[in-house]
C-alpha cells in the first residue's frame, strides 16, 4: 500500500497512529507541501483533490483522513475490532464522533486559527467561540466516557486525536476542557508510538503556523 504523507499533517499522522495500531506497513511516499509537490500531475493524476493523506491499494485510491481509517480496519483490521465496531448501534456513535471531527472541530479549528495566523486576522470573536463550544460538546462527552465513542478506544480517538493535537500545536488554552485534557494524555499513553508518530509532524505543523505569524494570538 502506497502511502502519501506528509508528516505536519495531523490528518496523516491518525492515519499513521491506526496503520501502526493495525500493525500494517505502509509503503512512504513524501509529498513535499511546502514545494508543492502535492500539484505535480502524477500526483493530480492520482487524487485530483492534491491532498495528503491519500493511500493506494492496488486499484483503490482513497483520500480524506477518516475514511482511509474505515477502509483499514474494514480491510486489515480482525473480524471483531472494537476500533470500528460492526454492530449497528455502536458504529452509528463512533462515525457520529469521526463526523464531528471532520464537519464540526477540525474545520472550526481551521476556520479560526488559519485567519489568525496566516491573515492578521484579531485573536477572539465568533469563530472562536464557536470552535469552543466544539470544545465544550467534545468535554461533556469524555466527562460520561472515557474515549470518545464510549468505554473502548476506536477510530474516533484516533481522528479526534489528530485534531486535538493540533490545538496543541497552536497553544490553544485545554485547561478550560479537564476532561479532553486527561483524555488526552490518556491517548499519548495508549496509542502505539504515539511519540515517534507525532513528535517530528507537530514540530513541523509548529513551525509552518509560527511561519505565518503576523500577529500574536490571545486564545
Ligand atoms: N479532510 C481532509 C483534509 C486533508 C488536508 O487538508 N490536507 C492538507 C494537509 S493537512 C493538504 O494536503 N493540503 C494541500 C492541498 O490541499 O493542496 C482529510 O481529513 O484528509
Amino acid at each position: 500500500m502506497d502511502f502519501y504523507y506528509h508528516p505536519a499533517s495531523p490528518y496523516c499522522r491518525s492515519v499513521l497512529l491506526v496503520a501502526r495500531a493495525l500493525k500494517l506497513n505502509l509503503n512512504m511516499q513524501f509529498v513535499d507541501l511546502m514545494k508543492d509537490e502535492q500539484m505535480r500531475p502524477t500526483f493530480t493524476a492520482l487524487n485530483p483533490f492534491h491532498c495528503v493523506p491519500t493511500l493506494a491499494d492496488n486499484d483503490l485510491t482513497l483520500w480524506e483522513s477518516r475514511a482511509i481509517l474505515v477502509y483499514l480496519v474494514d480491510k486489515y483490521g480482525r473480524t471483531n475490532s472494537r476500533l470500528y465496531p460492526k454492530d449497528a448501534k455502536t458504529r452509528a456513535i463512533v462515525n457520529q464522533r469521526l463526523f464531528f471531527d471532520h464537519g464540526t472541530l477540525a474545520t472550526r479549528l481551521e476556520d479560526y486559527y488559519y485567519p489568525v495566523y496566516f491573515e492578521g486576522a484579531p485573536a477572539g470573536g465568533e469563530k472562536l467561540e464557536k470552535l469552543e463550544e466544539a470544545l465544550e460538546l467534545l468535554n461533556g462527552y469524555l466527562i460520561s466516557n472515557p474515549y470518545a465513542a464510549g468505554p473502548n478506544i476506536t477510530l474516533a480517538d484516533y481522528s479526534l486525536v489528530a485534531t486535538v493535537s493540533s490545538l496543541e500545536v497552536v497553544q490553544h488554552d485545554l485547561s478550560k476542557y479537564p476532561a479532553i485534557a486527561a483524555w488526552y494524555e490518556g491517548c499519548k499513553a495508549t496509542m502505539v508510538d504515539f511519540q515517534e508518530i507525532n513528535e517530528s509532524g507537530m514540530q513541523q505543523y509548529r513551525a509552518y503556523f509560527e511561519s505565518g505569524l503576523v500577529t500574536t494570538p490571545a486564545a
